[in-house]
Protein backbone atom coordinates (compact mmCIF):
# COMPACT_ATOMS: atom_id res chain seq x y z
CA UNK A 1 0.00 0.00 0.00
CA UNK A 2 1.04 3.56 -0.97
CA UNK A 3 0.81 6.25 1.82
CA UNK A 4 0.38 9.03 -0.66
CA UNK A 5 -0.48 9.00 -4.41
CA UNK A 6 1.87 7.91 -6.21
CA UNK A 7 1.64 9.49 -9.85
CA UNK A 8 3.81 7.05 -12.23
CA UNK A 9 5.41 9.89 -14.58
CA UNK A 10 7.39 11.05 -17.33
CA UNK A 11 8.20 14.92 -17.98
CA UNK A 12 7.58 14.04 -22.41
CA UNK A 13 4.77 12.19 -22.08
CA UNK A 14 0.35 12.27 -21.32
CA UNK A 15 1.54 12.22 -17.44
CA UNK A 16 2.23 15.91 -17.64
CA UNK A 17 -1.47 16.11 -17.57
CA UNK A 18 -2.21 14.24 -14.85
CA UNK A 19 0.23 16.03 -12.89
CA UNK A 20 -1.43 18.84 -13.34
CA UNK A 21 -4.92 17.71 -12.78
CA UNK A 22 -3.55 16.55 -8.96
CA UNK A 23 -1.58 20.00 -8.63
CA UNK A 24 -5.27 21.45 -9.52
CA UNK A 25 -6.74 19.40 -6.82
CA UNK A 26 -4.75 20.03 -4.76
CA UNK A 27 -3.60 16.62 -3.83
CA UNK A 28 -0.31 15.77 -2.13
CA UNK A 29 1.71 13.17 -4.28
CA UNK A 30 5.10 11.94 -5.04
CA UNK A 31 5.99 11.52 -8.64
CA UNK A 32 7.82 7.78 -9.53
CA UNK A 33 9.99 8.72 -12.36
CA UNK A 34 9.63 6.20 -15.48
CA UNK A 35 12.30 5.80 -17.87
CA UNK A 36 11.24 4.86 -21.14
CA UNK A 37 14.59 4.49 -22.81
CA UNK A 38 15.70 2.69 -19.55
CA UNK A 39 12.67 -0.10 -20.23
CA UNK A 40 10.50 0.81 -17.02
CA UNK A 41 7.41 0.67 -18.81
CA UNK A 42 8.04 -3.18 -19.64
CA UNK A 43 9.17 -4.17 -15.88
CA UNK A 44 7.39 -6.90 -14.27
CA UNK A 45 6.47 -4.56 -11.25
CA UNK A 46 4.95 -2.26 -13.49
CA UNK A 47 3.20 -4.34 -15.87
CA UNK A 48 1.28 -5.63 -12.26
CA UNK A 49 0.22 -2.52 -11.75
CA UNK A 50 -0.42 -0.98 -15.67
CA UNK A 51 -0.27 -4.24 -17.98
CA UNK A 52 -0.68 -1.28 -20.35
CA UNK A 53 2.93 -0.40 -19.99
CA UNK A 54 1.98 3.18 -19.92
CA UNK A 55 2.16 6.73 -18.08
CA UNK A 56 0.21 8.05 -16.92
CA UNK A 57 -0.70 5.45 -13.67
CA UNK A 58 -1.81 6.64 -10.45
CA UNK A 59 -1.19 4.27 -7.52
CA UNK A 60 -3.94 5.06 -4.54
CA UNK A 61 -3.33 4.73 -1.18
CA UNK A 62 -5.46 1.71 -0.61
CA UNK A 63 -4.30 0.30 -3.76
CA UNK A 64 -6.53 1.01 -6.46
CA UNK A 65 -4.77 1.56 -9.70
CA UNK A 66 -5.84 4.68 -12.21
CA UNK A 67 -4.82 4.74 -15.78
CA UNK A 68 -5.86 6.80 -18.46
CA UNK A 69 -4.88 9.91 -18.45
CA UNK A 70 -8.72 11.73 -19.07
CA UNK A 71 -9.72 9.25 -16.07
CA UNK A 72 -7.38 10.66 -13.54
CA UNK A 73 -8.29 13.85 -14.33
CA UNK A 74 -11.66 13.13 -13.38
CA UNK A 75 -10.69 11.56 -10.44
CA UNK A 76 -8.81 14.09 -9.33
CA UNK A 77 -11.58 16.46 -9.89
CA UNK A 78 -14.56 13.96 -7.77
CA UNK A 79 -11.46 13.68 -5.26
CA UNK A 80 -10.85 16.91 -4.87
CA UNK A 81 -14.45 18.74 -4.83
CA UNK A 82 -12.88 21.96 -3.26
CA UNK A 83 -10.69 22.69 -6.24
CA UNK A 84 -14.12 23.26 -8.24
CA UNK A 85 -13.11 21.04 -11.06
CA UNK A 86 -16.12 19.67 -12.04
CA UNK A 87 -19.54 20.03 -11.73
CA UNK A 88 -21.75 18.78 -9.14
CA UNK A 89 -23.65 15.56 -10.66
CA UNK A 90 -26.78 17.17 -10.19
CA UNK A 91 -25.46 20.29 -11.91
CA UNK A 92 -26.90 21.16 -15.26
CA UNK A 93 -23.77 21.32 -16.12
CA UNK A 94 -22.24 17.77 -15.72
CA UNK A 95 -23.81 16.31 -19.12
CA UNK A 96 -21.85 19.08 -20.94
CA UNK A 97 -18.44 18.21 -18.70
CA UNK A 98 -18.72 14.68 -19.43
CA UNK A 99 -19.20 15.37 -23.22
CA UNK A 100 -15.86 17.48 -23.80
CA UNK A 101 -14.00 14.92 -21.29
CA UNK A 102 -14.96 12.04 -23.50
CA UNK A 103 -14.59 14.29 -26.68
CA UNK A 104 -11.14 14.45 -25.88
CA UNK A 105 -9.99 10.60 -25.71
CA UNK A 106 -12.98 9.46 -27.90
CA UNK A 107 -12.55 12.56 -30.69
CA UNK A 108 -9.92 14.59 -30.41
CA UNK A 109 -6.98 11.83 -29.53
CA UNK A 110 -8.15 9.44 -32.45
CA UNK A 111 -8.57 12.27 -34.98
CA UNK A 112 -5.14 14.23 -34.29
CA UNK A 113 -3.59 10.34 -34.49
CA UNK A 114 -4.80 10.08 -38.06
CA UNK A 115 -3.74 13.38 -39.05
CA UNK A 116 -0.53 12.84 -37.83
CA UNK A 117 0.70 9.66 -38.43
CA UNK A 118 -1.25 8.65 -41.45
CA UNK A 119 -0.49 11.59 -43.77
CA UNK A 120 -0.16 10.07 -47.09
CA UNK A 121 -3.14 7.49 -46.37
CA UNK A 122 -6.87 8.69 -47.33
CA UNK A 123 -9.11 9.55 -44.90
CA UNK A 124 -10.77 6.80 -42.80
CA UNK A 125 -14.31 7.11 -43.57
CA UNK A 126 -16.04 9.64 -41.96
CA UNK A 127 -19.18 8.10 -40.97
CA UNK A 128 -17.75 4.97 -39.54
CA UNK A 129 -15.13 6.59 -37.41
CA UNK A 130 -16.26 8.21 -34.34
CA UNK A 131 -14.44 11.72 -34.97
CA UNK A 132 -15.60 12.03 -38.12
CA UNK A 133 -12.87 13.73 -39.64
CA UNK A 134 -9.83 15.97 -37.63
CA UNK A 135 -11.60 18.97 -38.89
CA UNK A 136 -14.88 18.33 -37.48
CA UNK A 137 -13.23 18.18 -34.02
CA UNK A 138 -11.50 20.99 -34.57
CA UNK A 139 -14.58 23.67 -35.71
CA UNK A 140 -16.80 21.65 -33.08
CA UNK A 141 -14.21 23.00 -30.39
CA UNK A 142 -13.56 26.44 -32.03
CA UNK A 143 -17.53 26.66 -32.04
CA UNK A 144 -18.13 26.23 -28.86
CA UNK A 145 -15.24 28.19 -27.63
CA UNK A 146 -15.76 30.78 -29.81
CA UNK A 147 -18.41 32.06 -27.67
CA UNK A 148 -17.35 31.00 -23.85
CA UNK A 149 -14.04 31.17 -22.48
CA UNK A 150 -14.18 27.93 -21.66
CA UNK A 151 -15.76 24.57 -22.10
CA UNK A 152 -18.89 24.82 -19.57
CA UNK A 153 -19.28 28.61 -19.92
CA UNK A 154 -17.32 30.97 -17.77
CA UNK A 155 -15.79 28.69 -15.10
CA UNK A 156 -12.31 26.49 -15.77
CA UNK A 157 -13.46 22.66 -15.05
CA UNK A 158 -11.29 19.76 -15.69
CA UNK A 159 -12.29 19.10 -19.16
CA UNK A 160 -10.57 22.48 -20.46
CA UNK A 161 -7.47 20.99 -18.48
CA UNK A 162 -7.69 18.08 -20.71
CA UNK A 163 -8.89 19.50 -24.31
CA UNK A 164 -6.73 22.71 -23.29
CA UNK A 165 -3.43 19.99 -22.57
CA UNK A 166 -4.33 18.16 -26.09
CA UNK A 167 -4.49 21.51 -27.60
CA UNK A 168 -1.46 22.57 -26.58
CA UNK A 169 0.16 19.24 -27.45
CA UNK A 170 -1.39 19.19 -31.15
CA UNK A 171 -0.30 23.01 -31.94
CA UNK A 172 3.30 21.75 -30.56
CA UNK A 173 3.49 18.65 -33.23
CA UNK A 174 2.28 20.79 -35.89
CA UNK A 175 -1.47 19.27 -36.40
CA UNK A 176 -3.49 21.19 -38.97
CA UNK A 177 -5.11 24.58 -38.44
CA UNK A 178 -4.53 24.78 -34.58
CA UNK A 179 -1.66 27.56 -34.67
CA UNK A 180 -3.71 29.45 -36.78
CA UNK A 181 -7.20 29.44 -34.57
CA UNK A 182 -7.14 32.70 -32.62
CA UNK A 183 -10.02 30.89 -30.66
CA UNK A 184 -7.84 27.90 -29.59
CA UNK A 185 -4.88 29.77 -29.64
CA UNK A 186 -6.18 32.06 -26.62
CA UNK A 187 -8.39 29.03 -24.96
CA UNK A 188 -4.86 27.38 -24.40
CA UNK A 189 -3.20 30.97 -23.56
CA UNK A 190 -6.31 30.90 -20.41
CA UNK A 191 -5.86 27.41 -19.44
CA UNK A 192 -2.21 27.18 -19.37
CA UNK A 193 -1.57 30.56 -17.48
CA UNK A 194 -3.10 29.46 -14.38
CA UNK A 195 -0.86 28.86 -11.18
CA UNK A 196 -1.22 25.14 -10.80
CA UNK A 197 -0.03 24.36 -14.06
CA UNK A 198 3.21 26.97 -13.75
CA UNK A 199 3.93 25.01 -10.81
CA UNK A 200 3.84 22.01 -12.84
CA UNK A 201 6.31 23.10 -15.32
CA UNK A 202 8.71 24.72 -12.80
CA UNK A 203 9.24 21.60 -11.99
N1 LIG B 1 -4.47 5.87 -23.20
C1 LIG B 1 -3.38 6.32 -22.40
C2 LIG B 1 -2.15 6.52 -23.26
C3 LIG B 1 -0.90 6.66 -22.43
C4 LIG B 1 0.35 6.63 -23.30
O1 LIG B 1 0.32 6.32 -24.49
N2 LIG B 1 1.47 6.97 -22.68
C5 LIG B 1 2.75 6.93 -23.39
C6 LIG B 1 3.48 8.26 -23.21
S1 LIG B 1 2.52 9.67 -23.73
C7 LIG B 1 3.67 5.89 -22.75
O2 LIG B 1 3.57 5.60 -21.58
N3 LIG B 1 4.60 5.35 -23.54
C8 LIG B 1 5.61 4.47 -23.04
C9 LIG B 1 5.53 3.07 -23.54
O3 LIG B 1 4.56 2.73 -24.23
O4 LIG B 1 6.45 2.33 -23.23
C10 LIG B 1 -3.76 7.62 -21.67
O5 LIG B 1 -4.61 8.37 -22.17
O6 LIG B 1 -3.22 7.85 -20.59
Amino acid sequence: MADHLKLYHNPQSRAVIAHWALEEAGAEYDLVPVDFQAGDTRRPDFLALNPMGKVPTLLLPDGTVVTETPAIVAWAADAYPEARLAPAPTSSQRGAYYRWLFFGSGCFEPAMTEVMMRKEAAPLPRSTVGWGTFDDVVSALEGTLGKTPYLLGDGFSAADLYIASQLSFGSMFGAPRLKDSFVLQSYIERCVGREAHRRVNAG
